[in-house]
């Protein structure tokens, strides 16, 4: 059996939970709580954080892209990634990301204000906007990799002030977050589930 821990709000989990929705792999799927996470989770991936999948033969892979490719494998959504996409994941994950982190928890990083870390992360949505000028998804009109990789971050950024976001000159990524939080493989990643620390309820996923 091949195991999932996972966290459903957590912008990391949720892209490898995109990738496993889209192939033909399946895992159990263990729903956590940050604060508490399973002994067993831990001694797999001492880091501790989510999503960590583990293979039949105990294979530990516990960063988020890895499990996507891991479940991507031999796709044609995975072996059409170029670099660029690559690049602007990079950018999501090594830039864009903590910002998105102070602006959420601005209260926390008292040396500038919130409008200060929205500005800088507006920076990586306007190159999204400008990507989404020409086509209904980054790279054409259908979902690449990059699109799954980062749209569960630009919902997390949207949603730290939903009603700036709704009004902001960002109409080609507003439309694209709200086509990709209204479609079926969205709803198919984000449905809840007990925790397994109370349950061990052993969950199917992506359910068929
Ligand atoms: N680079 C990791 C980052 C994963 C990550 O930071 N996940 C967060 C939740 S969104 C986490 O587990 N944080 C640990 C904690 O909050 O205790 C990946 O891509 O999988």
């Amino acid at each position: 059996m091949i195991i999932l821990y996972s966290f459903r709000r957590c912008p990391y989990a949720m892209r490898a939970r995109l990738g496993l929705a889209l192939s033909e792999k399946s895992v159990q799927l263990r729903e956590i709580i940050l604060k508490h996470k399973p002994e067993a989770m831990i001694q797999a991936s001492p880091k501790g954080t989510v999503p960590v999948l583990i293979e039949k033969d105990g294979h530990v892979i516990d960063e988020s892209l890895d499990i996507m490719k891991w479940a991507l494998e031999g796709s044609q959504l995975l072996n059409s990634a170029t670099n660029t996409m690559h690049l602007l994941i990079k950018e999501n994950d090594e830039v864009f990301k903590g910002w998105l982190d102070k602006y959420k928890y601005a209260d926390r990083y008292p040396e500038h204000s919130e409008v200060y870390y929205r500005e800088q992360g507006e920076i990586f949505l306007e190159k999204l906007e400008r990507q989404l000028t020409n086509s209904n998804r980054l790279f054409s009109d259908e979902y690449s990799f990059a699109d799954l990789a980062i749209l569960p971050f630009i919902r997390q950024f949207a949603f730290v002030d939903i009603d700036w976001f709704n009004q902001s000159k960002y109409q080609h990524v507003r439309d694209w977050l709200t086509n990709f939080i209204d479609s079926a493989l969205f709803l198919k990643i984000m449905k809840k589930y007990p925790t397994w620390l109370e349950s061990h309820q052993e969950i199917s996923f992506p359910e068929k």
